[in-house]
């Protein structure tokens, strides 16, 4: 409005279509433009971030007249799109990957010599944006570099969190949780758009069938430019902000009430102000759930309204777009998009139903029963009472077109059954019969006795089943609304089964996942729409997990290869098998290796204090930590290794295989058994890392804080990486994926995406140990006695437990948690699998000795393990679900 009252035209008319002034002028001139005028630092003045914000902008001119021209180019062609609905995206950094997918890594490395500063320290003065907890929130991070770059026509929607993952700390020996204000310095990476806004109510009631929320607030879009890898396109992860309708409530504020006029405010600030740190977990918060409809209305509104701008029948949605739910967290939209059909846009409930499952898929990356979200009906009712309506109204359809199913399925059982009860009891009349005979010959007493018997025993025998009840019954495994199955009375909505009744596609993301999910979570699911469910494995991008954060070894492929083709085409990196089998390749290799050590060591001493040699074997396990993926077994291992070093005699140490072993990983604040394992960790390398008698010959390291960046420097420089999950809990993994394609070797257990990758590297290859998936129920069932335990276990347990490390009576319960039979009673079968993991690590240490073999090994795992690819993943979710084209600019 504001520019046709201004008359002026916009974008101008002129041949330039380069919006921005950077890309006129050149790396150098525009850098130099942007801390002249953008961040006012003068050259001689240009501190380290200046420089960075300065470099940022440069390159965030360039990417606006990408993804200008790239979002022009689609709507003119109107192919159809994806929309990635995500909680979370952990973005990381954006500098190095941005300027490379441009492919002006050359031009910026030139133009920085200027400063005497190279891209790589420029990059550091970024703070990561990281808006996920881990493995999911990445996974959506590489998906949208892989659309990107494979020219699918794709947006992310999600949350602009002002307050990101929280910083780890720690303090004392125990993490201590800091707030990530990752906005601090600005954010050269978005585009606000205060021309794009809606609304998005909440509360309220339903007046004649119709929803009058009792609060509203303002959905307002910030676009942050995806680029894609050496390709013209450049996607967009559009991120909502929440803004309240008035910034004041006037009224109020004239009548001398402040605080009720900045209230509106406050309360519209809070929905976007915080991630919740939990990763698998649910909290059940109302805020939570008013967080995930909160971008998931505004991104199916601006959904539709670009719609419409270029259609008028919504019944051709389906052709044009297509919702992909990031788990549970964006269910609601199932709801929604119901919602907005009917009770806005007039559709019969019919056609709404029709659209929408054909416009929405759901991805499951879960069986952790306590991650399956499940709200409340009270709660929803309150904040969406329309919703709650239509999730009824869908439940009770749903539960009536399966009614004949689950009828003709009682009945079956029914048949099966009944002739097996009449022969029953057929013989049990017989029985009674001769025992009535029987009494009577010994007299009165007896038979009157005998006759109780018989009475009793035909009351108690086995009524026909009433076959009404039976499909009630049947039936409620298959409602969406359910018992909550430990508070009596209180229903709640299962969003998992709300996803699958509303989505043509259910996926997992790794095969024996996608399998777990068919077999225990949706069975009943699976025997109405067998064709609905899928997998796709999960894959990484190997721009930022291979090319960018190791570019030395990157090089060695290149020339390797005679291509840098593979950073594209990853199934290219087979051809470095034969390079295995050479030995100035794999000394070229190693010394890679070692330096990509180097950098981490460096590090470690930075952010802990610790001095760690480069000689030892680099032992790496980072992730979320879970009582779940184990840490802990790990821990308890370390405590045996440190216990058979000290008892060795100098003769034998000298022979011992040292170690440098690294964690690193954030425990969600309120998970009060992860924190204790952070600590129990901590109080190890106290110990250990001090006893002069051990030197360099193990060393356990915690690394606060890891994240994306983190992540970044220590994957290059991992030898062996540990992915240990009680078989049948990591849907996938995705670290295991990046360890393997930067040459570490895998311990883990047949679990996850560990299964794949085994077979693209040859199980040989791997150090697999552990009970398979398929055993633990009976395992868990046969719990043993802690005095039955492997006495290496039972050994470094009983060292926490009289204090070797610190802190007894604070590990107590920890310890509890697997050795007793009331107190956690060791359910992810740490004692079973102890064994055979030290029998793998033993397997490791032997094999170290042996540097070439070992360095085979690690070119083996580069070169088998492009298969996991997040191209490759996200070209089968393009063909197999969304049908969506890649649609590149001429
Ligand atoms: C994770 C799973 O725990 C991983 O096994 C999986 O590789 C990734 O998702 C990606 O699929 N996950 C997560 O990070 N957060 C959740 N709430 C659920 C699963």
């Amino acid at each position: 409005k504001v520019r046709s009252m201004l008359d002026i035209s916009f974008p101008p008319k002129e041949e330039d279509t380069s919006n921005g002034v950077a890309p006129k002028l050149g790396v150098e001139a525009s850098i130099e433009h942007e801390l002249k005028y953008r961040v006012s630092a003068n050259n001689t003045d240009a501190r380290p971030v200046k420089l960075y914000q300065s470099v940022a902008w440069s390159v965030h001119d360039r990417l606006v007249d990408a993804f200008d021209q790239t979002q022009a180019y689609w709507k003119e062609k109107d192919p159809k799109h994806i929309y990635y609905l995500s909680a979370e995206f952990l973005m990381g950094r954006t500098l190095t990957n941005a300027v490379n997918n441009l492919d002006l890594g050359g031009e910026y490395a030139e133009a920085l010599k200027k400063y005497g500063a190279d891209l790589e320290t420029v990059a550091t003065g970024e703070l990561d944006a990281a808006l996920g907890n881990g493995g999911l929130g990445r996974l959506a991070a590489c998906f949208l570099d892989s659309m990107a770059s494979l020219d699918l026509p794709g947006w992310g929607y999600g949350i602009r969190y002002r307050y990101g993952m929280f910083k780890q700390g720690v303090k004392d020996g125990l993490q201590v949780e800091l707030p990530d204000y990752w906005l601090d310095n600005g954010n050269p990476w978005e585009i606000r758009r205060p021309e794009t806004q809606f609304k998005v109510g909440f509360y309220g009631s339903l007046e004649d069938g119709k929803w009058v929320p009792g609060e509203e607030v303002i959905a307002e879009a910030y676009d942050v430019p995806i680029p894609g890898y050496k390709t013209k396109t450049c996607g967009n992860l559009r991120l909502w902000d929440a803004l309240a309708p008035e910034e004041f409530d006037l009224e109020a504020f004239n009548a001398g009430d402040y605080s009720k006029a900045v209230e509106q405010k406050r309360r519209a600030d809070g929905i976007t102000a915080v991630l919740y740190p939990n990763d698998a977990t649910e909290e059940g918060k109302e805020l939570r759930l008013k967080q995930q409809f909160f971008f998931v209305s505004a991104s199916l509104q601006d959904t539709i309204a670009r719609y419409l701008e270029q259609h008028k029948d919504l019944a051709g949605l389906p052709d044009k777009a297509c919702f992909q739910m990031n788990d549970t967290h964006p269910t609601i939209a199932v709801a929604e998009l119901m919602r907005l059909l009917i009770d806005e846009h007039g559709l019969s409930y019919d056609d709404a139903w029709a659209i929408t499952t054909k416009c929405v898929a759901y991805t499951n990356h879960t069986v952790m029963p306590e991650a399956l979200e499940k709200w409340p009906v009270r709660v929803l009712a309150k904040l969406l009472p329309r919703h709650m309506q239509l999730i009824e109204q869908i439940n009770s359809n749903w539960l009536d077109s399966i009614t004949g199913h689950v009828t003709a399925k009682v009945e079956a059982e029914l048949a099966a059954s009944d002739a097996e009860k009449q022969k029953k009891a057929a013989a049990a009349a017989e029985e009674r019969k001769a025992a009535l005979v029987a009494a009577e010959a010994k007299g009165e007493e007896a038979l009157a006795a005998a006759k109780k018997v018989v009475s009793e025993e035909e009351a108690a025998e086995e009524k026909p089943a009433d076959k009404a009840t039976l499909v009630e019954e049947k039936l409620k495994t298959y409602s969406i609304i359910q018992e909550n199955q430990w508070t009596k009375g209180e229903m709640l909505v299962n969003m998992a089964y709300l996803a699958v009744v509303g989505s043509f596609a259910v996926n997992g993301v790794a095969a024996i996942h996608s399998e777990i999910i068919k077999t225990d979570i949706f069975p009943h699911f699976v025997e109405i729409f067998p064709e609905r469910f899928q997998n796709k494995t999960n894959g990484v991008t190997l721009r930022r997990w291979l090319a960018y954060c190791n570019p030395e070894l990157s090089a060695l492929i290149t020339e390797a290869l005679g291509t840098d083709e593979w950073v594209r085409d990853a199934t290219l990196l087979a051809k470095l098998k034969p390079f295995a089998e050479d030995a100035a390749f794999r000394a070229r290799w190693r010394e890679v290796k070692q330096q990509k050590k180097k950098a981490l060591a460096e590090r470690i001493r930075e952010q802990t204090g610790y001095q760690v040699s480069t000689e030892p074997m680099y032992d790496i396990h980072v992730k979320r930590i879970h009582e779940y993926k184990r840490q802990y077994m790990n821990a308890i291992s370390l405590i045996h290794r440190y216990k058979v070093l000290k008892e060795m005699t100098p003769e034998q140490r000298a022979k011992a295989v040292p170690r440098v072993v690294v964690f690193g990983g954030k425990a969600a604040s309120a998970y009060y058994m992860a924190k204790k394992i952070v600590a129990l960790i901590l109080s190890i390398g106290e110990t250990v890392n001090n006893d002069p008698e051990i030197g360099d010959l193990l060393k356990v390291v915690f690394l606060p804080n890891y994240n994306v960046s983190e992540a970044e420097l220590i994957i290059p420089a991992a030898e062996i990486s540990q992915h240990i999950s009680t078989a049948g809990t990591e849907a996938s993994g995705t670290s295991n994926m990046k360890f393997a394609l930067n040459g570490a070797l895998i311990i883990g257990t047949l679990d996850g995406a560990n299964i794949e990758i085994g077979e693209n590297t040859g199980f040989e290859n791997l150090f697999i140990f552990g009970v398979k998936a398929d055993e633990i129920n009976k395992l868990r069932e046969d719990r043993k006695n802690f005095s039955d335990y492997d006495p290496r276990y039972t050994a470094a347990l009983q060292m926490v437990s009289s204090g070797v490390f610190g802190r007894p009576e604070y590990f107590e319960d920890l310890v509890a948690s697997i050795t007793d039979m009331n107190r956690g009673n060791d359910w992810f079968l740490l004692a079973n699998d102890f064994a055979s993991y030290m029998d793998a690590q033993d397997a490791i240490d032997e094999l170290y000795r042996d540097q070439e073999e070992w360095t085979r090994r690690s070119i083996i795992y580069t070169a088998s393990n492009g298969f996991f690819s997040s191209d490759r993943t996200i070209d089968q979710y393009a063909r197999e679900i969304w049908n969506v084209q890649p649609t590149p600019q001429p």
